[in-house]
């Protein structure tokens, strides 16, 4: 009998990168055509169907009021349950002046990373909720969808990226796995990053790219190497002290030449899992490209300093279910918070239409500035304090004035273990103005930010045991959730949400919701 799975189920909340805003809005229509589908991977036949009510099948659209265009690679994805685990595709966004500032790629294809389990991803979450604890492992990674050669039944249907020797190619490297960073590579080439999150970058020539979920990484590559077949191949980059190993099973692509015949790609050597010295010389070499389309320069006067840490902890298991996640304490839950508070998702009403309709008993804009317990927040020895590691669940958020110039410091913590979280923010793309290893440096660390070109992105990689600092305008009025990119981290509550209020002009003002927007 063919399990069933939820495959390409469209989710309610689509998420577009981030996209800040200042003037000239632009306005897309977008169709989704839902329908049932057969899938076969990892020698499984699926059949997707949807549960419950039959709104979920047919077409879809979504109206997206972009104010500032970015240009790039962004990519869609759901954001309800796991279902982002197959809901997601890319959004690619061409030079408004017709002209990218390189040399134009003889051809462009999207190399978008994923996950899949051989199961549904609703039962994998509510599993992992049920029992207070991460979500099992993977089964497999994706390239296109496709798991490649190393995966059982899945050697015929691997993906072969068909080029012609001599040419630059630009790839749209998009990682769309749920709970893992992930290591890309191409046998016997090197690359050019030109782009991340939607924003150009000075060139950057590496062998090796770290792409955390939601990151985004435009290559120029140049097929320069003797005719063949050459592996592209992805595997995690996994910093998570204290915790189980992934699944550390690698995809692959396979790059040919001038269509010819092969016999056996030739492998890549892929960083180890722990790789964070190569991962973080990827993260902390990039530097924006000054002058190009939508760049701006850093705020340096600011009105916001927020020290936030980030990290797991503990919180009450709530009734009725005894959960396991915590060894020997069955009122206790594994949880992840900001500043100690882990977030609750509010159920009867968005906090965007809360704050709108300034409905008040929703959310509270009391989240810290700075963390409420001072401590050595990198100090393996405080893994297993007890005291430090128990948070209360809450919805507690961010409200900042329009046009704000805010700066977040986000420091990882050891607690329960020191993790590198990818923390993304909608809304907005940001300057990544600092990194570093340790506690952060009030009096120090600041002498060393990059205020001429730091990078700008939308989702940032805080090293593990470290530090990272971004900044940005707050010009884009709304609600706009700020999160761990790892799901597994999102839903145990790594979250909160900026609340930005109205400007004093009509384009600065939230708009009300569209009069079609689904009910709860
Ligand atoms: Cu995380």
């Amino acid at each position: 009998m063919a399990r069933r799975q939820a495959v390409f189920l469209l989710a309610w909340a689509f998420a577009l990168g981030a996209l800040s805003s200042v003037a000239s809005a632009a306005i897309w229509e977008h169709v989704f055509n839902v329908e049932n589908v057969t899938v076969r991977k990892l020698c499984h036949e699926w059949s997707s169907s949807w549960p419950d009510d039959s709104s979920h099948g047919g077409r879809h659209s979504r109206r997206s009021c972009l104010q500032q265009v970015p240009e790039g690679t962004l990519w869609w994805h759901a954001h309800v349950s796991f279902l982002r685990a197959t809901v997601y595709g890319a959004l690619v966004i061409l030079p408004k002046s017709g002209c990218y500032p390189f040399p134009t790629p003889h051809k462009e294809f999207p190399i978008i990373l994923g996950e899949w389990w051989n199961r549904n991803v609703i039962d994998l979450l509510n599993q992992a909720q049920a029992l207070g604890r991460g979500p099992n492992n993977s089964d497999a990674y994706t390239i296109n969808g496709r798991p490649g050669d190393l995966y059982p039944c899945s050697k015929k249907h691997t993906y072969k990226l068909k080029v012609v020797h001599g040419k630059t190619y630009m790839l749209r490297i998009i990682n769309a796995a749920l709970n893992n960073q992930l290591f890309f590579k191409i046998a016997n080439h090197k690359f050019t990053v030109v782009a991340v999150d939607a924003s150009y970058t000075d060139p950057y020539v590496t062998d090796v790219a770290v792409l955390a979920p939601g990151q985004t990484v435009d290559v120029l590559l140049t097929t320069d190497q003797t005719p063949g077949a050459y592996y592209m191949a992805a595997r995690p980059y996994f910093s998570a002290q204290n915790a189980p190993p992934p699944d550390n099973t690698t995809t692959t692509g396979i790059l040919i030449y001038d269509e010819l015949p092969y016999t056996s790609p030739i492998m890549p050597l892929l960083p180890a899992l722990n790789d964070t010295p190569t991962a973080h010389k990827f993260s902390s070499s990039l530097t924006s490209l000054v002058g190009s389309p939508n760049w701006r320069p850093v705020p340096t006067q600011l009105d916001e300093q927020l020290l936030w840490t980030v990290g797991l902890g503990v919180s009450p298991c709530g009734a009725p279910n005894a959960c396991t996640g915590v060894p020997n304490i069955p009122t206790l839950r594994v949880s992840a918070n900001i500043n100690n508070a882990s977030f609750q998702f509010p159920t009867s009403l968005s906090i965007l239409q809360a704050h709108f309709f300034n409905v008040k008993g929703i959310y509270t804009a009391d989240l810290p500035d700075q963390p409420p317990l001072k401590f050595d927040y990198t100090n393996p020895a405080n893994s297993n304090n007890s005291a430090l590691a128990f948070a209360f669940k809450s919805t507690r958020v961010k409200q900042v004035k329009y046009n704000a110039t805010v700066e977040i410091v986000f420091q990882d913590t050891t607690i329960v273990g020191a993790e590198n979280h990818p923390m993304h923010l909608h809304g907005y793309n940001f300057h990544v103005v600092g990194q570093g290893f340790g506690n952060f440096d009030p009096v120090n660390d600041p002498k060393k930010y990059n205020l001429f070109n730091p990078v700008i992105r939308n989702t940032i990689g805080v090293p593990v045991g470290g530090w990272a600092t971004i900044r940005f305008q707050a010009n884009n009025p709304g609600a706009w959730i700020l999160h761990c990119h790892l799901d597994a981290h999102l839903t145990l509550g790594l979250v909160t949400v900026i609340v930005v209020e109205n400007g004093p002009t009509p384009s600065s003002t939230l708009p009300p919701p569209p009069p079609d927007l689904p009910q709860c």
